[in-house]
């Protein structure tokens, strides 16, 4: 027999949950999307409780399911992720935030001019999309503000790795007919600095998103965030854009040295000459990667990059002269 109608939903009886995706997640309350209605729900307290070393239970992204009772109704549980982005939450909390989940792509924003490029921001979203396993296309935008050789000499450096770079303004709509053939029937994540143009991008590309875009002011440079909150936006041409407000520190949450290094593809060209099999490319005497930065055939900034994620990536077990192998040597007691 098939589940009761509805309408006869009372004591006693119970209703399958419905399942919706998780639009925005605000301090007390999340936007989910039910068949097209949008309505807000409360998570259930017990989703707090497993989140483990996760600061947050839920993100934007999520399917989550919702039940019917209450006043908001609740996010009885979220369904597992198919992928996800996440990072250090900030300074003070070293759980990892997730920023996203259930996406086909990332966009890092990057923009040529106020505030102007940085690669070393650029390299570490890129290390973090290459651990979830999240392709990637970087955007120059403000391609109207431009120094001279400037888009030449980055997309070069990146097109080696290799990613797509695209060029655009959205002032003039150049590279904004790329960016949109890219992104139909797919969910893409719009990644980058505050102020870069994520939202003015995204304003073209689907007239009458209506995000709220930052003023031009010569107050600029204090990084006053518009987009204060992601926002899974349905597109007209299919799938979803996620706008997400600005960056400013990002750090890898949990990723060891030895697995930093598998996250600059690059390296792979070069490592066989180094002498040692597990060179860390950081200090030892002869290491491919520092003489392909010193001969010009591996780009300087994304070497500085990897030495700068280095620093605070956690220690590999297996090379920590007090970690005892399981299984191979028990520590004898001094004699
Ligand atoms: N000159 C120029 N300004 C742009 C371009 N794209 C966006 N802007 C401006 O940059 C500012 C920040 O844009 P916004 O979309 O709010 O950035 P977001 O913080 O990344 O969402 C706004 O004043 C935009 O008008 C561009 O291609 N060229
Ligand atoms: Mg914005
Ligand atoms: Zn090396």
């Amino acid at each position: 027999m098939s589940a009761e109608p509805e309408e006869l939903g009372g004591e006693g009886t119970t209703r399958p949950n419905r399942v919706g995706r998780v639009l925005r997640v605000d301090a007390k309350v999340v936007h989910v999307d039910l068949d097209g209605t949008t309505v807000q729900a409360s998570p259930r307290g017990s989703l707090f409780e497993i989140r483990g070393e996760q600061k947050n239970p839920i993100t934007v992204g999520d399917f989550v399911e919702v039940g019917f009772d209450g006043d908001p109704i609740p996010v009885e549980c979220v369904l597992p992720r198919r992928n996800y982005l996440g990072r250090v939450a900030s300074a003070h909390d070293p759980r990892e935030q997730v920023l996203v989940s259930n996406v086909d792509q990332m966009f890092i924003i990057a923009s040529l001019s106020r505030p102007g490029f940085s690669s070393n921001r650029t390299d570490r979203i890129l290390a973090a999309c290459n651990w979830h396993e999240i392709p990637v296309v970087l955007v120059l935008n403000k391609l109207d503000l431009a120094k001279e050789g400037e888009v030449e000499a980055i997309t070069k450096t990146y097109e080696r790795i290799p990613i797509q770079v695209i060029s655009s303004c959205a002032i003039d709509g150049r590279g904004l007919n790329i960016i949109a053939d890219r992104m139909k029937n797919k969910v893409s994540v719009f990644y980058g600095p505050s102020g870069a143009g994520k939202s003015t991008l995204l304003n073209h590309i689907q007239p009458g998103l209506n995000i709220k875009e930052g003023k031009i002011s010569k107050y600029w440079k204090q990084g006053r965030h518009t987009t204060s909150y992601s926002y899974l936006h349905p597109l007209k041409m299919g799938g979803y854009a996620i706008d997400t407000p600005g960056i400013r520190a990002f750090r890898l949450f949990d990723v060891s040295g030895s697995e930093l290094r598998d996250l600059f593809p690059e390296f792979q060209k070069f490592q066989g000459d180094c002498h040692y099999v597990n060179c860390s490319h950081d200090h030892e005497p002869i290491c491919g990667i520092a003489n392909a930065v010193e001969n010009g055939t591996f780009a300087q900034s994304r070497y500085a990059s990897y030495l700068d994620m280095l620093d605070e990536a956690r220690p590999d077990m297996a090379y920590d002269p007090d970690d005892v192998v399981m299984g191979e040597t028990e520590a004898e007691p001094d004699a």
